[in-house]
């Protein structure tokens, strides 16, 4: 199924743009997990278990997994398989390579794990991104303007008369020839967001720095979204599977997940009917 397809049938089945990401810090694991063969995964399979209603992605940041060693590339494929088959999958590496490097990231990414979808950094042009969109089934989200402090150093540098980030929205447009490419766009930059969604009214964004990194939730759902309050992927990974750091995270994480989801479908209705 197409990619873009796939988003919508799950954002509508389970009313929800909540993306919960699961950056597993094996350091943050609770006491209860820590005996078990593989913690970092229990502790995964338990947070899919109690939210994968509210949801409609779940994204892996690959640096907690290659950071836990040769253990950690079974955890993905494990996790993968816990993830109910309707839901989105992102491979969060931001890689960007020259094109033969490329072409293995992208193999490991949708040809072995099977991810869905991969955060790409465009920054080394065209090339580096062909891997991640030859399938019309996979989407490659790249960054155009990111959440962090860092995003001021180049993102916003005039180029031509208008910031860097804007050309990169204009290039992944003019290379979206299979309507597979995203783009990723932080919750801390809630008026460039609205920029970013008038230039591509039909592209999936996903928006990370709800929570911790404190982007404004209202702000972003209005921003972020397609005409039909779609189409936006709200990432959330601290915020919600570390809102207990105690045994009892997988209660609180669902808790959390259902707080965040009600709060973006209130906004959702308020804007988009
Ligand atoms: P929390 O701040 O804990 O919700 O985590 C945010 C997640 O989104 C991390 O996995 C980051 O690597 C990722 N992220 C950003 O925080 N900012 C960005 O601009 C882009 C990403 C990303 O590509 O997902």
């Amino acid at each position: 199924m197409r990619f873009l397809e796939k988003l919508k049938l799950i954002q509508n089945e389970n009313n929800s743009l909540l993306c919960i990401g699961l950056d597993t810090d094996v350091l943050k694991i609770p006491p209860s997990l820590q005996n078990s063969n593989n913690p970092q995964l229990e502790f995964n399979k338990r947070i899919i278990e109690v939210t994968s209603d509210f949801v409609c992605a779940y994204k892996l940041n690959l640096a907690f997994y290659e950071s836990a060693g040769e253990r950690g590339y079974e955890t993905i494929h494990k996790t993968l398989e816990c993830i109910p088959k309707e839901i989105i999958t992102i491979a969060d590496g931001k890689r960007g390579d020259i094109g033969n490097t490329a072409e293995q990231y992208a193999k490991i990414i949708f040809d072995d794990w099977k991810f869905d979808a991969a955060t790409v950094n465009p920054y080394m042009g065209k090339d580096s991104v062909e891997p991640f969109i030859k399938n019309k089934n996979n989407c490659a989200f790249i960054l155009a303007l990111t959440s962090n402090p860092g995003s001021h150093d180049f993102q916003y540098l005039e180029v031509s008369g208008r910031p860097l980030y804007e050309h990169v929205v204009a290039k992944a447009t003019s290379w979206n020839v299979k309507k597979n490419i995203g783009l990723v766009a932080g919750a801390t930059h809630p008026e460039e967001l609205k920029r970013i969604r008038a230039m591509v009214p039909e592209m999936p964004l996903l928006i990370p720095g709800i929570g911790t990194q404190k982007g404004d939730m209202e702000a972003t759902v209005r921003n972020g979204c397609d005409k039909n309050g779609l189409l936006a992927l709200i990432n959330v990974s601290r915020g919600i599977i570390f809102a207990s750091g105690g045994n009892d995270f997988a209660a609180r994480a669902r808790e959390s997940a259902i707080k965040i989801q009600n709060e973006i479908n209130v906004i959702r209705n308020n804007y988009f009917g």
